[in-house]
């Protein structure tokens, strides 16, 4: 019998989430939040710079070719917020062009530490803009910012990658209405949302031949493992992603191969698996452009551009709040 030490708030809370989603009536769940630690952080990198993974290089492309229109149209003194930085990397088109006008301030906001790190120093390295990172979730850390910050300060919230997508469409909508609540009016959120394309597309997207998303979603369970203390074995799992077309969102799942049970001792459970059952990890949600408006429209902020890709449908939103 292993025994622990006393777990960590975040250990305890990892747990908790684990045994909530395994024990669901039903399709069990896992929250895809969960993917991020250091090693999907990379993984994730990588699926970025795969070629059957356009959606990284057209939210890019677009903030490269784009950021002087975009930066054109906000009011100053302005600073800047990112949910779920990531590394940052796309994001130095728009800080090199708000630079340009103004001393900026960066406040990067990321669970992952790794990643809130690399981004500190990639973009810590730009003249005129001090970087400040939060790790914490979303809103708490958006609520921070927006403390901080002087009555005649803008913020410009980036939300990019399409990571809005990670919610259900009704879940999706309500965070944006709370991120407009953390706001005041003038101040904007740049959301980057990618567009439905043809099945095809976005099945591979998500099941790419190499198998890094494979490693990507299987990861997931070799972190319950090593966190939790569990003994999930791998090679009984396969990555799925799936099309549903009901709800326009592609769904990854992992299939276990066989009948078979798991024991997670730092979540105080055991679970079994039929032979074929699947727990859903994440979903990734796929947008028409003129939903994208409705739904801004609809949660307290107006369209002020929206610029779509030429080589892979995704589009960059910029809302103003009313
Ligand atoms: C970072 C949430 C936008 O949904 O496309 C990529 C995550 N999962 N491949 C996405 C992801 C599998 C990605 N987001």
């Amino acid at each position: 019998m292993l025994t622990y030490s006393r777990p960590t708030r975040h250990v305890s809370e990892f747990a908790d989430a684990v045994r909530d989603g395994l024990t669901k009536p039903g399709q069990k769940e896992l929250p895809s939040k969960y993917l991020y630690d250091e090693v999907g952080s990379a993984l994730f990198e990588t699926i970025c710079v795969l070629p059957e993974y356009g959606l990284t290089r057209a939210d890019a492309r677009l903030l490269e070719t784009h950021a002087r229109d975009i930066v054109d149209q906000l009011s100053y003194p302005i600073h800047v917020a990112e949910l779920g930085s990531g590394t940052g990397k796309k994001t130095r088109w728009i800080l090199e062009a708000l630079s340009r006008r103004q001393r900026t301030f960066y406040y990067p906001i990321e669970i992952s530490p790794s990643a809130l790190a690399a981004c500190e120093k990639e973009l810590g390295q730009i003249d005129l803009v001090s970087v400040v990172g939060y790790e914490k979730p979303y809103l708490e850390g958006l609520r921070a910012v927006a403390k901080g910050r002087d009555s005649q300060e803008h913020l410009l919230v980036l939300f990019l990658g399409s990571t809005v997508g990670n919610f259900d469409r009704e879940a999706g909508e309500d965070f944006l209405h709370e991120v407009r609540e953390t706001l005041q009016p003038g101040d904007a959120l740049l959301l980057g949302t990618d567009l439905e394309k043809d099945e095809q597309t976005q099945i591979l997207a998500y099941d790419d031949p190499a198998g890094v998303t494979a490693a990507f979603n299987k990861n997931l369970l070799a972190r319950i493992n090593r966190e939790l203390g569990a003994n999930f074995d791998l090679s009984q799992f396969q990555h799925e992603a799936r099309w549903n077309e009901m709800e326009r969102r592609i769904e990854m799942h992992l299939r276990s191969l066989r009948k078979q049970c798991v024991s997670i001792p730092a979540a105080l459970m055991k679970v079994s698996f039929a032979e074929g059952e699947t727990i859903w990890t994440e979903s990734s949600h796929k947008y028409r452009a003129a939903e994208v408006l409705a739904m801004a429209k609809r949660t307290g902020y107006r369209c002020e551009g929206q610029w779509i890709d030429g080589e892979w449908p995704f589009a960059q939103n910029l809302l103003i709040c009313e």
